[in-house]
């Protein structure tokens, strides 16, 4: 049985903003998930190994202890909830912005506390959260992706999904009309790793934080 770290990741961009992190704590995994099809990936450090997993999945392998660490966006840990978890690092990295888009010929300074609108996510806390904070009921259509189609075919108002560039919105004809708040990603550990593994996931924590340090301050 591995007894070492586990640390759980999606690829793509965490994966790639992820790895000068791990590089500077001496750790590079000996595969790239990009062209591998595994999903234990192990490192150069016999301690420690990778899995790959959906972003959303991250927080659930880290809960129950399949993974002593991952790295998930803010916007899936508002999702998940955060039980069992411990969140002691904002990486500074995969920044983006959770928003609110609609159709450019839609009024939404029209939208009033007490209106109603129809609204399509995947991110239905922080919708519900969002709306209920300014008094505007909303119908919510659940979405698992390519949410920009909704506004467009008459699905839903508006939709909450979150914006980088701006480039996905532009190219669908949908317009940024509120910035719900900023997203970036955090350093997520199981609580009951945190103890029993303390001797080797401090100093793993302490290099991450370290980093992260460093490169903000340059
Ligand atoms: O893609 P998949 O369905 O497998 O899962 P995922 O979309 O959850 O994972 P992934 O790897 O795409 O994103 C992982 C994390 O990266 C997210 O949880 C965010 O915290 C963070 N992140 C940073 C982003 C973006 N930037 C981003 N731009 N996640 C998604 N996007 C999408 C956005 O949803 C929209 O479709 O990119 C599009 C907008 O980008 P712009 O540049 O056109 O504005
Ligand atoms: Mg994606």
């Amino acid at each position: 049985m591995f007894t070492g770290i586990t640390l759980a990741l999606s690829k793509g961009r965490i994966f790639e903003e992820t790895l000068p992190l791990l590089a500077a704590t001496g750790i590079v995994p000996s595969e790239n998930p990009e062209s591998s099809r595994s999903l234990i990936i192990a490192t150069n450090r016999a301690d420690v190994r990778l899995l790959i997993v959906r972003a959303t999945d991250v927080p659930t392998y880290v809960q129950y202890g399949a993974a002593d660490l991952g790295i998930a966006g803010k916007d899936v840990l508002l999702e998940h909830g955060g039980a069992g978890l411990y969140q002691p690092l904002d990486l500074d990295i995969a920044h983006c912005r959770m928003s609110v888009a609609a159709r450019a010929d839609f009024d939404y300074s029209a939208v009033r506390p007490g209106g109603r609108i129809r609204v399509a996510t995947k991110y239905v806390k922080q919708a519900k959260r969002h709306f209920a904070s300014k008094g505007v009921h909303i119908d919510l259509i659940k979405l698992y992706g390519s949410m920009e189609l909704a506004p467009l075919v008459g699905l839903a108002d508006v939709i909450v999904d979150l914006v980088s560039t701006g480039g996905t919105l532009r190219a669908n004809n949908l317009v940024e009309v509120e910035t719900i708040e900023p997203i970036s990603s955090r350093l997520i550990v199981n609580q009951a790793s945190l103890k029993l593994k303390h001797a080797l996931l401090q100093p793993l924590l302490d290099s991450f934080a370290h980093s992260v340090a460093a490169r903000r301050a340059s």
